[in-house]
């Protein structure tokens, strides 16, 4: 892959792992990133060698929200017209399981950002917040929606209206956050389960997030059809033969991702 001006990139094994690169701003999210961004995950959709994405941060912020400095001067006229920040739901069609490694800031766009990954895993410094009242504005990139389904009102109401952050610990008791672990060991963590993750089928790793996700989408009803479909359509599979063979003749399932 290219070189980014925003964003280092790296394959370990079969895992994508992606770092935002803007320390100076704590990799505020301008539209460079946004671009690069969008760029790099499809690339890692696209590549076949690659099964699951970690995106990471620095130690002192996963991401302090969109680029202030960027939008600051921005009118209502453009940023209608240019569909300020359209372009970012383009990392929830990322069809590969994308996992956050969240450490020290995850504000505004930063929170939003990671909510559009599959799952969070966040070092005990983590801090999450919707802050963009303070700055006469609302979340613009899920914040009033991911939120609120990942917390519920009461608690996405307190963070939306006051703009406080909450801790790593109070994120996950609220169901933010997957697990929390130490700061020295959030990267190893986060590759650790994204590796586990691209060694299973890869039919059925997409097939499992595709059906989890339209869990906030669809009626009950529609949701287990949807998912018993998706279940009978795994048999057609060589990968459903090999995973249940080598689970008969206790052995280790070799996925050949067909
Ligand atoms: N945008 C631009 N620059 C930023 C941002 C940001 N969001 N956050 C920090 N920086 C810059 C600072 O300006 C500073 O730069 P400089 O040295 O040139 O002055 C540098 O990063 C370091 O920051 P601080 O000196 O402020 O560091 P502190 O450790 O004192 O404070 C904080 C850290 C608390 C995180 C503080 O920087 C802060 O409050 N940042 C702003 C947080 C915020 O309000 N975020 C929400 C932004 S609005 C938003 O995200 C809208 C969402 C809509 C969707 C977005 C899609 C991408």
């Amino acid at each position: 892959m290219q070189d980014f001006e925003t964003l280092l990139i790296e394959t370990r094994g079969d895992v994508g792992l992606i770092t935002l690169n803007r320390p100076k701003a704590l990799n505020a999210l301008n539209s460079t990133v946004m671009r690069e961004l969008t760029q790099a995950l499809r690339s890692f959709d696209g590549d076949p060698q690659v099964g699951a994405i970690v995106l990471a941060g620095s130690e002192k912020a996963f991401a302090a929200g969109a680029d202030i400095k960027e939008m600051q001067p921005v009118n209502f006229v453009d940023a209608y017209l240019d569909d300020l920040l359209g372009g970012w739901e383009a990392i929830a069609a990322t069809r590969k399981p994308i996992i956050a490694a969240v450490s020290g800031y995850a504000l505004g766009g930063g929170c939003e950002l990671a909510m559009m990954c599959d799952f969070i895993i966040a070092a005990e410094n983590a801090k999450f917040g919707q802050p963009e009242i303070t700055l006469g504005v609302i979340p613009g990139m899920g914040g009033s929606q991911r939120l609120t389904r990942a917390v519920g009102k009461a608690k996405a109401m307190d963070l939306v209206l006051t703009g406080r952050m909450m801790d790593a610990a109070e994120a996950e008791r609220a169901g933010l956050v997957a697990r929390i672990v130490s700061a020295e060991r959030l990267l190893e963590e986060a590759l650790e389960a994204a590796a586990k993750i691209a060694s299973s089928s890869r039919v059925a790793v997409l097939m499992a997030k595709d059906a989890v996700n339209r869990a906030d989408e669809l009626t009950l009803a529609e949701g287990l059809r949807l998912e018993r479909r998706l279940f009978q359509s795994l048999f057609a599979t060589a990968d459903q033969k090999e995973g249940m063979a080598a689970f008969m003749e206790k052995r280790k399932p070799d996925f050949t991702n067909r």
